[in-house]
């Protein structure tokens, strides 16, 4: 008798862990599971085979935009000429000479190196930069009839 009490509450005891471990503390596992956002490091390409250079202006290094023009080696460089007025645009280098861009059009030149400077045959002032550092600075203007402004 005595053995089967301790059985018994043996039992129960037993019983109620099973309850309390069936519970509802027990959860399934999420769906959506936390997720490891990677945020990419993404460096700035600034190089592009190809660019167009806005002529947008007669006068210094900013009648070209984007000034410098950035673009890989051997890349493409298109002149588009959105001012008013005829310009003529060579490389410093003498590697080419685009020739008259008249208002409205473009030409496009071919790099055979890395770049370097331009600038505009009319205008003397118009000077521009492919893959420069910075746009180089506007030679002084050329005197005028008077004598003013070089
Ligand atoms: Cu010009």
């Amino acid at each position: 008798m005595r053995s089967s009490l301790l059985l018994n509450a043996g039992l129960a005891l037993a019983v109620v862990a099973m309850a309390s471990c069936g519970g509802g503390s027990y959860s399934t596992p999420s769906a959506t599971a936390p997720t490891t956002t990677t945020t990419a490091v993404t460096t700035t390409t600034t190089t592009a085979t190809s660019v167009t250079v806005s002529i947008v202006g007669s006068t210094g290094n900013q009648a070209f935009t984007p000034n410098p023009a950035m673009v890989s080696d051997g890349g493409t460089v298109t002149f588009k000429n959105n001012d008013t007025t005829t310009h003529h645009v060579v490389l410093d280098d003498g590697s080419a000479d685009l020739g008259e861009i008249g208002p409205g059009a473009a030409k496009s030149v071919t790099l055979k190196g890395a770049g370097g400077n331009f600038h505009c045959v009319i205008h003397s002032t118009m000077v521009g930069s492919i893959n420069g550092a910075v746009a180089p600075t506007a030679p002084a203007p050329p005197c005028d009839v008077y004598g003013y402004g070089c």
